[in-house]
């Protein structure tokens, strides 16, 4: 240990290629390369329940994606989000993001507007579950742009129902 301790910077570099170790990029390096990330997650609807299309509250379940970048516009076409159960859904259609613009993912369904910032996922069914879930978030290429792991009694404190992540 006390060897290792003594490398130089360059030298423990020079170490780590020889290992192959420097051609690994760490998961926490591409999660903050993107410039799309998730602001928050409103994974458990107020109120109770109900996935009827008609009069339910999947609407309210969502999932808010914004561009961080300070000078990239970024197109949605192609991204995508899924949850620990391998439930996916695709963005097909072209959504602009300006630097700072955002969108949020809806259950339900609802005419997508890029002035209202909202996407529905034409599905009536809740995605994201009310005690714990993942949410993955992909760019077009599959190269993972965002992920989150949450449990409501670790990460919603105040039990809104509403977990705030990059804000
Ligand atoms: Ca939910
Ligand atoms: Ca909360």
């Amino acid at each position: 240990m006390r060897i290792r301790y003594a490398l130089t910077a360059s030298a423990a570099t020079a170490a780590a290629a020889a290992l192959g170790l420097a051609a690994a990029v760490p998961a926490q390096a591409a999660e903050y390369s993107s410039a799309l990330k998730i602001k928050g997650v409103q994974y458990d609807a107020p109120g109770r329940d109900s996935n009827k299309c008609s009069g339910g509250n999947t609407k309210n379940e969502y999932l808010t994606i914004k561009n961080y970048s300070k000078t990239a516009t970024v197109n949605l076409k192609g991204y995508k989000v899924k949850d620990a159960a391998g439930n996916t859904f695709t963005f097909k259609n072209s959504h602009t993001l300006q630097p700072g613009d955002y969108v949020s993912l809806r259950g339900g369904r609802g005419t997508d507007s890029d002035g209202k910032n909202v996407v529905y996922r034409q599905n009536c069914n809740f995605i994201w579950n009310n005690d714990k879930d993942t949410i993955y978030f992909y760019k077009p290429g599959g190269v993972r742009a965002d992920v989150h792991a949450y449990t409501k009694k670790a990460n919603d404190r105040d039990g809104n129902g509403y977990i705030t992540y990059h804000g």
